[in-house]
């Protein structure tokens, strides 16, 4: 019976053999996803099949006539899902989500973003399209009717296959769709288009989540958040009480830069030197997730996690937070951002209401001229000089936050604010990059000036925190070659580490190398200001806590511990970097998978509001 299925409907066949080694040529050449034996390339391999059988099935419930344009059309359809996915790759190592097709507010500004990423070859990738076009106006006669017996077997063999290929990922990767929040390892697993059924179920669950989690769920978020405490070190309790804070968003900063030089030129020397005044947490981890800086913003504001799917500032920017703006706008504080981008970029003017900011602003408070800006907005420079006209009259004491731009991809530069020449590795992001953080550096060193000579500097705190990474996976070749050695999975976690640096003028330097994260900062903050917020649900501790539980969870479910590094499965020695036994991960890999668990929850349920007085 097959035999004469295949017979009779070449085209069909045709397609799917098509688009399933398209699919999987992507898959496996093309994606960040991991391929490491012998079993995960098989997997690799069929598990495009069954969603191609899938697809292209719908086409056999139209007319004769119909079909070769549905088959078409599918073929296009399917090849344009596949390369949305493999642009979004080559930015974030991540998948498109159903949530970040709804960021509709973020496209405006995408536009140059979304150039650099797209190469003339990938035309290749749309080949098998122009293939069965081809074939399609050769063969002259036209597939059979097909029927119901055919199409009964046709669904319960891609089903068949189906199930094969989760019985295969259940053995390579045991509780990988129940357990997982990290999409690279679906995708490799189950495949592009099979992950995207998945993230449509998990989207439903999200909304049935939000009704149900208050009543079902809420004695076990409780009881989990009785376990919290944020330990504060009291020797710092108050040390920058009533002073200003200064909140410093460094975009796309890695800490792989900081004390870095090239062609003997430093990459930061002003970071290098204020380093030396601070306290610095060398061993701090980005924690966001798809929604980038906002993600950062709202580790930083909430000390809660945010999601494994989409943005919450766009998803649940609604709810009750106790965020740190509003805490210390209790405590007699103004706090503002400065940030000059259209003030709906990310929700964020939705969002900042909801975490209690007194005044935004938006790309609307500052003077653009064309020759000020560049890339996604107004220079660093620009924006730090104009807003110390609005900083100049701020109610004492305030809260500033700003949110730096230029280091942003594709870090793009003019010639007269280059302080360095570019790099000359194979990847000429990574090369704009060191010039783009250059610049940044510079753009703060002026800042700091300009606040000393407006007595904004002595009786202020200053926090500058990198957001997320700024050199994805995709460019790993040309970051090798700068950093003189290959990179590892085990390198890969550590190249998430991002500036954390504390600035209290007067106070000696001090490097710390406690392990924590973005979540760790607001209770770090409280603590300097000398706040204590009773009510406050704090996933995080402060980084200066003698008492620190040293885990650091990353939005994907990977780790750091003291002596762990733990991703996609694989254990790691921290210190050597050495790969050991999972067993001795175990222990932290459900601590961690429970503590970004009941954060979610609490954030699909808004539940933070039962614990607000
Ligand atoms: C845009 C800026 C950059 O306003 O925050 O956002 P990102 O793309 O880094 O999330
Ligand atoms: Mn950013």
């Amino acid at each position: 019976m097959a035999r004469t299925f295949i017979k009779k409907h070449r085209l069909f066949i045709i397609a799917v053999i098509l688009f399933w080694l398209k699919v999987y040529i992507v898959q496996r050449f093309f994606f960040h996803v991991p391929t490491e034996n012998v079993l995960q390339e098989m997997l690799l391999f069929i598990n495009p099949l069954s969603a191609a059988l899938l697809i292209f099935s719908i086409s056999l419930f139209f007319s004769l006539k119909r079909r070769r344009v549905i088959l078409l059309s599918i073929s296009m359809i399917g090849s344009v899902i596949v390369y949305a996915n493999l642009i979004y790759n080559r930015f974030f190592s991540d998948f498109i989500t159903i949530p970040t097709l709804f960021q509709t507010k973020n496209m405006g500004d995408l536009g140059e973003s979304i150039f650099t990423l797209i190469q003339v070859t990938d035309i290749f990738l749309f080949f098998d399209v122009l293939l069965l076009f081809l074939v399609i106006k050769r063969v002259r006669v036209s597939d059979d009717a097909v029927t119901k017996r055919q199409m009964s077997w046709l669904y319960v063999g891609t089903l068949a296959l189906f199930a094969f290929n989760l019985v295969l990922s259940e053995i390579e990767h045991p509780q990988l769709l129940t357990k997982s929040f990290d999409r690279s390892m679906v995708v490799q697993n189950i495949g592009i288009f099979n992950y995207h059924l998945y993230d449509l179920i998990l989207q439903t669950r999200v909304s049935t989540d939000k009704t149900f989690a208050k009543s079902d769920g809420f004695q076990e978020v409780d009881e989990y958040v009785q376990t919290l405490s944020s330990n504060p070190n009291r020797a710092y309790t108050g040390i920058a009480e009533g002073k200003n804070v200064f909140v410093i968003s460094l975009e796309s900063m890695q800490s792989f830069v900081l004390q870095h030089t090239l062609d003997g030129e430093p990459l930061t020397p002003f970071l290098n030197q204020i380093i030396e005044e601070s306290y610095y947490f060398s061993n701090v981890y980005h924690q966001t997730g798809q929604g980038k800086t906002s993600d950062a913003e709202f580790l930083v504001a909430n000390s809660l996690y945010p999601l494994p799917r989409g943005a919450v500032f766009f998803t649940n920017s609604d709810n009750e937070y106790n965020g740190l703006p509003k805490i210390v706008g209790e405590e007699g504080y103004y706090s503002v951002v400065f940030h000059s981008n259209d003030e709906t970029f990310w929700n964020r003017d939705q969002m900042y209401d909801s975490l209690g900011y007194d005044r935004f602003y938006s790309s609307a408070d500052f003077k653009i001229r064309e020759e000020q800006t560049v890339g996604w907005g107004l220079k660093d420079m620009e924006m730090f000089t104009q807003s110390l006209d609005y900083l100049r009259e701020l109610p004492k004491p305030f809260y500033a936050k700003f949110i730096t731009l230029t280091n942003h991809f594709p870090y793009a530069l003019d010639e007269e604010d280059a302080f360095i020449k570019k790099g000359n590795t194979s990847s000429e992001t990574l090369n704009r990059y060191f010039m783009t953080v250059r610049y940044t550096d510079e753009a703060l060193k002026l800042f700091f000036q300009q606040l000393k000579a407006e007595n904004l500097y002595e009786n202020s705190i200053f926090i500058l925190y990198g957001d997320h990474y700024g050199i994805s996976e995709y460019h790993n070749d040309a970051l090798s070659e700068y950093l003189g050695k290959g990179i590892t999975l085990y390198d890969t976690i550590q190249l998430q580490r991002v500036p954390m640096i504390i600035h209290i003028p007067g106070q000696e330097g001090k490097t710390i190398e406690t392990i924590g994260g973005q979540i760790d900062i607001k209770p770090t903050i409280l603590n300097l200001l000398g706040i204590d917020n009773e009510n406050d649900v704090n996933f995080g501790e402060d980084l200066f806590s003698l008492e620190r539980s040293n885990l650091v969870a990353l939005r994907d479910g990977s780790f750091v511990s003291e002596d762990y590094v733990y991703t996609k499965q694989k254990c790691f020695e921290r210190e050597s970097g050495e790969e050991i036994e999972i067993e001795q991960c175990e222990p932290f890999i459900e601590e961690v998978q429970l503590q970004l668990d009941v954060s979610d929850r609490i954030i699909y349920g808004d539940l933070l509001k039962f614990y607000m007085k």
